[in-house]
Protein backbone atom coordinates (compact mmCIF):
# COMPACT_ATOMS: atom_id res chain seq x y z
CA UNK A 1 0.00 0.00 0.00
CA UNK A 2 2.84 2.24 0.87
CA UNK A 3 4.27 1.79 -2.58
CA UNK A 4 1.03 2.59 -4.02
CA UNK A 5 0.39 5.60 -2.05
CA UNK A 6 4.09 6.76 -3.52
CA UNK A 7 3.04 6.20 -6.91
CA UNK A 8 0.04 8.11 -6.49
CA UNK A 9 2.17 10.91 -4.35
CA UNK A 10 4.57 11.19 -7.01
CA UNK A 11 2.54 11.35 -9.71
CA UNK A 12 0.28 13.74 -7.88
CA UNK A 13 3.76 15.99 -7.64
CA UNK A 14 4.79 14.91 -11.26
CA UNK A 15 1.59 16.53 -12.42
CA UNK A 16 1.47 19.78 -10.54
CA UNK A 17 5.28 20.29 -11.47
CA UNK A 18 3.95 19.99 -15.47
CA UNK A 19 1.05 22.42 -14.76
CA UNK A 20 3.49 24.85 -12.89
CA UNK A 21 5.69 24.42 -15.92
CA UNK A 22 2.84 24.79 -18.37
CA UNK A 23 3.91 21.73 -20.81
CA UNK A 24 0.32 20.80 -22.18
CA UNK A 25 1.67 17.08 -22.01
CA UNK A 26 0.78 15.05 -19.39
CA UNK A 27 3.89 12.94 -19.43
CA UNK A 28 5.15 13.51 -16.32
CA UNK A 29 8.27 15.07 -15.35
CA UNK A 30 11.96 13.36 -14.57
CA UNK A 31 12.56 15.15 -11.25
CA UNK A 32 9.45 13.31 -9.52
CA UNK A 33 10.31 9.56 -11.08
CA UNK A 34 13.62 8.66 -9.08
CA UNK A 35 11.61 8.64 -5.78
CA UNK A 36 9.31 6.20 -7.23
CA UNK A 37 12.08 4.04 -9.29
CA UNK A 38 13.57 3.78 -6.05
CA UNK A 39 10.42 2.86 -4.02
CA UNK A 40 9.75 0.45 -6.94
CA UNK A 41 13.36 -1.50 -6.65
CA UNK A 42 12.68 -2.04 -3.13
CA UNK A 43 10.16 -3.99 -4.39
CA UNK A 44 12.64 -6.36 -6.64
CA UNK A 45 11.53 -9.35 -4.55
CA UNK A 46 7.94 -8.66 -5.79
CA UNK A 47 9.12 -9.09 -9.36
CA UNK A 48 7.53 -5.62 -9.85
CA UNK A 49 10.95 -4.12 -10.42
CA UNK A 50 10.16 -3.56 -14.09
CA UNK A 51 7.40 -1.24 -13.33
CA UNK A 52 9.06 1.63 -13.74
CA UNK A 53 11.70 2.95 -16.88
CA UNK A 54 14.89 4.36 -16.91
CA UNK A 55 15.00 6.86 -13.72
CA UNK A 56 16.89 9.33 -15.52
CA UNK A 57 14.62 9.91 -18.82
CA UNK A 58 12.98 13.44 -19.06
CA UNK A 59 9.95 12.32 -20.55
CA UNK A 60 7.91 9.80 -19.34
CA UNK A 61 4.86 8.42 -20.52
CA UNK A 62 2.13 6.78 -17.81
CA UNK A 63 0.85 3.77 -19.48
CA UNK A 64 -1.85 1.77 -17.70
CA UNK A 65 -3.70 -1.91 -18.46
CA UNK A 66 -5.37 -4.39 -16.71
CA UNK A 67 -3.17 -6.55 -16.05
CA UNK A 68 0.17 -7.71 -14.06
CA UNK A 69 3.50 -7.18 -14.98
CA UNK A 70 3.64 -10.98 -16.36
CA UNK A 71 0.78 -10.63 -18.95
CA UNK A 72 1.76 -10.24 -22.66
CA UNK A 73 0.65 -6.67 -22.52
CA UNK A 74 3.00 -5.61 -20.08
CA UNK A 75 5.69 -7.61 -21.48
CA UNK A 76 5.12 -6.21 -24.91
CA UNK A 77 5.05 -2.87 -23.04
CA UNK A 78 8.48 -2.90 -21.78
CA UNK A 79 9.70 -4.60 -25.45
CA UNK A 80 8.31 -0.99 -26.52
CA UNK A 81 10.19 0.71 -23.87
CA UNK A 82 13.34 -1.08 -24.48
CA UNK A 83 13.88 -0.12 -27.82
CA UNK A 84 12.10 3.48 -26.85
CA UNK A 85 15.02 4.27 -24.15
CA UNK A 86 17.26 2.89 -27.02
CA UNK A 87 16.19 5.11 -29.58
CA UNK A 88 15.82 8.05 -27.95
CA UNK A 89 19.27 7.79 -25.88
CA UNK A 90 17.43 7.21 -22.57
CA UNK A 91 15.04 10.65 -23.18
CA UNK A 92 11.95 8.91 -23.45
CA UNK A 93 10.40 5.66 -21.28
CA UNK A 94 7.47 4.38 -20.07
CA UNK A 95 6.21 3.87 -16.36
CA UNK A 96 3.49 0.61 -15.94
CA UNK A 97 0.38 1.14 -13.76
CA UNK A 98 -0.55 -2.43 -13.32
CA UNK A 99 -3.86 -4.54 -13.03
CA UNK A 100 -6.28 -2.12 -13.27
CA UNK A 101 -4.73 0.73 -10.80
CA UNK A 102 -5.86 3.23 -13.15
CA UNK A 103 -9.58 1.67 -13.82
CA UNK A 104 -10.83 -0.17 -16.26
CA UNK A 105 -10.04 -0.15 -19.96
CA UNK A 106 -13.49 2.02 -20.52
CA UNK A 107 -11.71 4.34 -17.62
CA UNK A 108 -8.67 4.68 -19.32
CA UNK A 109 -9.56 4.88 -22.78
CA UNK A 110 -11.29 8.70 -21.46
CA UNK A 111 -8.38 9.63 -19.39
CA UNK A 112 -6.46 9.30 -21.77
CA UNK A 113 -8.57 11.15 -24.79
CA UNK A 114 -8.90 13.88 -22.18
CA UNK A 115 -4.51 13.89 -21.86
CA UNK A 116 -4.99 12.80 -17.85
CA UNK A 117 -3.34 9.31 -18.78
CA UNK A 118 -0.64 9.34 -21.47
CA UNK A 119 -1.00 5.99 -22.35
CA UNK A 120 -2.84 2.25 -22.60
CA UNK A 121 -2.76 -1.08 -23.79
CA UNK A 122 -6.33 -2.12 -24.55
CA UNK A 123 -8.63 -4.87 -25.83
CA UNK A 124 -11.41 -3.67 -28.65
CA UNK A 125 -13.88 -4.31 -25.87
CA UNK A 126 -14.96 -0.47 -24.98
CA UNK A 127 -13.83 0.47 -28.33
CA UNK A 128 -17.64 0.13 -29.83
CA UNK A 129 -19.28 2.20 -27.44
CA UNK A 130 -16.49 4.91 -26.71
CA UNK A 131 -17.48 7.26 -29.87
CA UNK A 132 -19.49 7.28 -32.62
CA UNK A 133 -16.76 7.53 -35.06
CA UNK A 134 -15.49 4.09 -33.42
CA UNK A 135 -18.58 2.15 -33.07
CA UNK A 136 -17.34 0.33 -36.27
CA UNK A 137 -14.70 -1.73 -34.47
CA UNK A 138 -17.36 -3.79 -33.34
CA UNK A 139 -17.01 -5.57 -36.38
CA UNK A 140 -13.65 -7.26 -35.07
CA UNK A 141 -15.74 -8.75 -32.25
CA UNK A 142 -17.52 -10.73 -34.19
CA UNK A 143 -17.28 -15.20 -33.28
CA UNK A 144 -14.67 -17.33 -35.33
CA UNK A 145 -14.03 -13.94 -38.04
CA UNK A 146 -10.29 -15.08 -38.11
CA UNK A 147 -9.72 -18.19 -38.93
CA UNK A 148 -5.67 -18.00 -37.97
CA UNK A 149 -3.69 -14.63 -36.01
CA UNK A 150 -1.86 -14.84 -39.82
CA UNK A 151 -5.11 -13.79 -40.89
CA UNK A 152 -6.01 -11.54 -38.44
CA UNK A 153 -2.68 -9.47 -39.23
CA UNK A 154 -3.30 -9.39 -42.66
CA UNK A 155 -6.46 -7.47 -41.74
CA UNK A 156 -5.34 -5.44 -38.97
CA UNK A 157 -2.31 -4.21 -40.62
CA UNK A 158 -3.88 -3.44 -43.64
CA UNK A 159 -6.48 -1.15 -45.24
CA UNK A 160 -8.97 -2.29 -43.09
CA UNK A 161 -7.19 -1.85 -39.86
CA UNK A 162 -6.16 1.38 -40.51
CA UNK A 163 -9.69 2.59 -41.33
CA UNK A 164 -10.61 1.92 -37.62
CA UNK A 165 -7.18 3.49 -36.14
CA UNK A 166 -8.17 6.45 -38.35
CA UNK A 167 -11.44 6.06 -36.72
CA UNK A 168 -9.94 7.82 -33.57
CA UNK A 169 -9.09 11.15 -34.87
CA UNK A 170 -10.28 14.12 -33.50
CA UNK A 171 -11.24 11.86 -29.95
CA UNK A 172 -8.31 13.10 -28.31
CA UNK A 173 -7.05 9.25 -28.80
CA UNK A 174 -3.85 7.99 -30.86
CA UNK A 175 -4.09 4.71 -31.99
CA UNK A 176 -0.84 3.85 -32.71
CA UNK A 177 -1.59 -0.12 -34.07
CA UNK A 178 -2.70 -3.29 -33.30
CA UNK A 179 -1.13 -5.37 -30.78
CA UNK A 180 -2.70 -9.29 -29.54
CA UNK A 181 -4.83 -10.04 -27.11
CA UNK A 182 -5.46 -13.42 -28.32
CA UNK A 183 -7.65 -16.24 -29.03
CA UNK A 184 -10.58 -15.97 -26.28
CA UNK A 185 -12.04 -19.56 -24.31
CA UNK A 186 -14.27 -20.31 -21.71
CA UNK A 187 -13.50 -21.17 -18.40
CA UNK A 188 -15.65 -22.23 -15.51
CA UNK A 189 -15.91 -23.28 -12.29
CA UNK A 190 -18.72 -25.77 -12.65
CA UNK A 191 -17.95 -28.51 -14.98
CA UNK A 192 -16.07 -29.49 -18.66
CA UNK A 193 -17.91 -27.43 -20.96
CA UNK A 194 -17.43 -29.12 -24.88
CA UNK A 195 -20.76 -28.24 -26.70
CA UNK A 196 -22.49 -25.13 -26.99
CA UNK A 197 -25.57 -26.64 -24.73
CA UNK A 198 -23.10 -27.24 -22.21
CA UNK A 199 -23.16 -23.56 -21.71
CA UNK A 200 -26.72 -23.54 -20.98
CA UNK A 201 -27.68 -21.07 -18.25
CA UNK A 202 -24.43 -20.65 -16.92
CA UNK A 203 -23.71 -16.75 -16.11
CA UNK A 204 -20.56 -16.01 -17.51
CA UNK A 205 -18.76 -12.82 -17.65
CA UNK A 206 -17.75 -10.85 -21.01
CA UNK A 207 -16.81 -7.81 -21.48
CA UNK A 208 -18.66 -4.32 -21.58
CA UNK A 209 -19.12 -5.30 -25.60
CA UNK A 210 -22.72 -5.92 -27.04
CA UNK A 211 -21.26 -8.16 -29.56
CA UNK A 212 -19.61 -10.46 -27.15
CA UNK A 213 -22.40 -10.27 -24.93
CA UNK A 214 -25.12 -11.42 -28.37
CA UNK A 215 -22.49 -14.08 -28.90
CA UNK A 216 -23.23 -15.96 -25.15
CA UNK A 217 -26.40 -15.20 -25.31
CA UNK A 218 -26.71 -17.28 -28.78
CA UNK A 219 -25.30 -20.11 -26.84
CA UNK A 220 -27.72 -20.52 -24.04
CA UNK A 221 -25.13 -18.74 -21.38
CA UNK A 222 -26.11 -15.95 -19.27
CA UNK A 223 -23.34 -12.99 -20.30
CA UNK A 224 -22.65 -10.69 -17.17
CA UNK A 225 -20.79 -7.67 -18.07
CA UNK A 226 -17.79 -6.47 -15.95
CA UNK A 227 -14.61 -4.78 -15.46
CA UNK A 228 -11.68 -6.82 -15.47
CA UNK A 229 -10.38 -5.68 -11.98
CA UNK A 230 -13.75 -7.50 -10.56
CA UNK A 231 -13.40 -10.64 -12.81
CA UNK A 232 -11.40 -12.92 -10.26
CA UNK A 233 -13.20 -11.53 -6.67
CA UNK A 234 -16.51 -12.86 -8.53
CA UNK A 235 -15.47 -16.10 -10.04
CA UNK A 236 -13.99 -16.46 -6.31
CA UNK A 237 -17.14 -15.53 -4.72
CA UNK A 238 -19.60 -17.43 -7.42
CA UNK A 239 -21.51 -14.50 -8.58
CA UNK A 240 -20.58 -15.67 -11.66
CA UNK A 241 -19.98 -19.27 -12.88
CA UNK A 242 -17.27 -18.27 -15.75
CA UNK A 243 -15.36 -15.86 -18.01
CA UNK A 244 -13.77 -15.70 -21.37
CA UNK A 245 -10.07 -14.39 -21.96
CA UNK A 246 -7.25 -15.76 -23.83
CA UNK A 247 -4.44 -18.03 -21.60
CA UNK A 248 -2.34 -15.39 -21.76
CA UNK A 249 -4.86 -12.91 -20.18
CA UNK A 250 -6.27 -15.79 -17.89
CA UNK A 251 -2.95 -17.44 -16.24
CA UNK A 252 -0.53 -14.67 -16.76
CA UNK A 253 -2.45 -11.60 -16.42
CA UNK A 254 -4.88 -12.59 -13.74
CA UNK A 255 -4.11 -15.73 -12.29
CA UNK A 256 -7.93 -17.18 -13.28
CA UNK A 257 -6.58 -20.44 -12.99
CA UNK A 258 -6.93 -19.91 -9.14
CA UNK A 259 -10.55 -20.11 -8.93
CA UNK A 260 -11.58 -21.43 -12.62
CA UNK A 261 -11.00 -25.88 -12.70
CA UNK A 262 -12.19 -25.69 -15.61
CA UNK A 263 -11.45 -24.71 -19.62
CA UNK A 264 -12.79 -25.17 -23.12
CA UNK A 265 -10.41 -24.02 -25.71
CA UNK A 266 -13.10 -23.04 -27.98
CA UNK A 267 -11.36 -20.00 -29.30
CA UNK A 268 -14.67 -18.03 -30.02
CA UNK A 269 -12.83 -14.39 -31.04
CA UNK A 270 -9.74 -13.53 -31.73
CA UNK A 271 -9.14 -10.71 -29.62
CA UNK A 272 -7.11 -7.75 -30.86
CA UNK A 273 -5.85 -5.30 -28.40
CA UNK A 274 -4.55 -1.61 -29.08
CA UNK A 275 -1.34 0.52 -28.26
CA UNK A 276 -2.92 4.49 -27.88
CA UNK A 277 -1.12 7.81 -26.94
CA UNK A 278 -2.99 10.72 -25.75
CA UNK A 279 -2.66 12.80 -28.95
CA UNK A 280 -2.37 16.02 -26.72
CA UNK A 281 0.88 13.89 -25.35
CA UNK A 282 1.92 13.18 -28.77
CA UNK A 283 1.38 16.65 -29.99
CA UNK A 284 3.48 17.77 -27.28
CA UNK A 285 6.68 16.04 -28.57
CA UNK A 286 9.52 17.29 -31.24
CA UNK A 287 9.25 15.33 -35.02
CA UNK A 288 11.95 13.73 -34.21
CA UNK A 289 10.58 12.44 -30.79
CA UNK A 290 6.92 11.18 -32.55
CA UNK A 291 9.22 9.62 -35.53
CA UNK A 292 10.74 7.23 -32.54
CA UNK A 293 7.51 6.58 -30.66
CA UNK A 294 5.83 5.39 -34.16
CA UNK A 295 9.03 3.38 -34.91
CA UNK A 296 9.17 1.64 -31.92
CA UNK A 297 5.38 1.08 -31.31
CA UNK A 298 5.39 -0.50 -34.79
CA UNK A 299 8.72 -3.04 -33.86
CA UNK A 300 6.83 -3.97 -30.49
CA UNK A 301 3.43 -4.91 -32.11
CA UNK A 302 5.98 -7.75 -33.63
CA UNK A 303 7.53 -8.36 -30.45
CA UNK A 304 4.26 -8.07 -28.34
CA UNK A 305 2.47 -10.51 -30.79
CA UNK A 306 5.36 -13.03 -30.59
CA UNK A 307 5.03 -12.62 -26.69
CA UNK A 308 1.12 -13.43 -26.95
CA UNK A 309 1.66 -16.42 -29.16
CA UNK A 310 4.07 -17.79 -27.00
CA UNK A 311 2.03 -17.65 -24.16
CA UNK A 312 -0.52 -19.45 -25.71
CA UNK A 313 1.10 -22.44 -25.88
CA UNK A 314 2.99 -22.03 -22.64
CA UNK A 315 -0.42 -20.67 -20.59
CA UNK A 316 -2.40 -24.22 -21.70
CA UNK A 317 0.69 -25.81 -20.52
CA UNK A 318 1.17 -24.10 -17.15
CA UNK A 319 -2.72 -24.75 -16.13
CA UNK A 320 -2.28 -27.89 -17.45
CA UNK A 321 0.25 -28.39 -14.88
CA UNK A 322 -1.76 -26.70 -12.04
CA UNK A 323 -4.51 -29.39 -12.49
CA UNK A 324 -6.72 -27.53 -14.83
CA UNK A 325 -8.66 -29.69 -16.85
CA UNK A 326 -8.68 -28.28 -20.36
CA UNK A 327 -11.25 -29.83 -23.09
CA UNK A 328 -10.97 -28.97 -26.81
CA UNK A 329 -14.13 -28.80 -28.56
CA UNK A 330 -14.91 -29.60 -32.82
CA UNK A 331 -15.01 -25.97 -33.44
CA UNK A 332 -17.11 -26.01 -36.72
CA UNK A 333 -20.41 -26.87 -34.09
CA UNK A 334 -19.46 -24.39 -31.97
CA UNK A 335 -19.34 -22.18 -35.42
CA UNK A 336 -22.33 -22.94 -36.44
CA UNK A 337 -23.97 -22.22 -33.09
CA UNK A 338 -22.68 -18.90 -32.97
CA UNK A 339 -23.29 -18.22 -37.05
CA UNK A 340 -27.02 -16.54 -36.20
CA UNK A 341 -24.82 -13.46 -34.34
CA UNK A 342 -23.91 -12.34 -37.86
CA UNK A 343 -27.55 -11.51 -38.83
CA UNK A 344 -28.37 -9.42 -35.79
CA UNK A 345 -29.43 -5.98 -37.11
CA UNK A 346 -29.40 -4.84 -33.83
CA UNK A 347 -25.24 -4.85 -33.54
CA UNK A 348 -25.22 -2.47 -35.61
CA UNK A 349 -22.37 -4.14 -37.92
CA UNK A 350 -20.52 -2.50 -40.80
CA UNK A 351 -21.55 -4.58 -43.69
CA UNK A 352 -19.02 -3.15 -46.14
CA UNK A 353 -16.36 -3.46 -43.37
CA UNK A 354 -17.19 -7.26 -42.98
CA UNK A 355 -17.41 -7.91 -46.90
CA UNK A 356 -13.35 -6.05 -46.61
CA UNK A 357 -12.50 -8.57 -43.54
CA UNK A 358 -14.05 -12.08 -45.18
CA UNK A 359 -12.96 -10.56 -48.74
CA UNK A 360 -9.16 -11.58 -46.77
CA UNK A 361 -10.42 -14.37 -44.91
CA UNK A 362 -12.27 -16.11 -47.60
CA UNK A 363 -15.29 -17.03 -45.56
O1 LIG B 1 -7.58 -6.41 -22.33
O2 LIG B 1 -11.42 -7.33 -20.01
C1 LIG B 1 -10.98 -8.30 -20.68
O3 LIG B 1 -11.49 -9.44 -20.68
C2 LIG B 1 -9.73 -8.05 -21.53
O4 LIG B 1 -9.43 -9.20 -22.31
C3 LIG B 1 -8.58 -7.72 -20.60
O5 LIG B 1 -8.91 -6.59 -19.82
C4 LIG B 1 -7.31 -7.41 -21.41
Amino acid sequence: MKKFISLALVSAMAASMVACGGSSTAATTAAAAPAAAAETKADAASGEDDTLGVSTATIRFKAGTTNAITSAYNQGLIAFRNLLEEKSNGEMTVDLYLSSSLGNESDMLDAVSMGTQDMLVTSTGPIPAFSKATANWGVLDLPYLFPTAETAYEVLDGEVGQQLLDGFNGTGVLALGFWENGYRCTTNSKKEIVHPADLQGMKIRTMENKVHMATYTQLGATPTAMAMGEVFSALQQGTIDGQENPFSIIYYGNKLHEVQPYMTENNIFYSPAVLCISQDVFDGLTADQQAILIECADQGKVKQREIEQGMAVSGRKAMEEYGIIISDVDQAEWIDATAPVYDDASLGIDADLLAKVQAVTGK
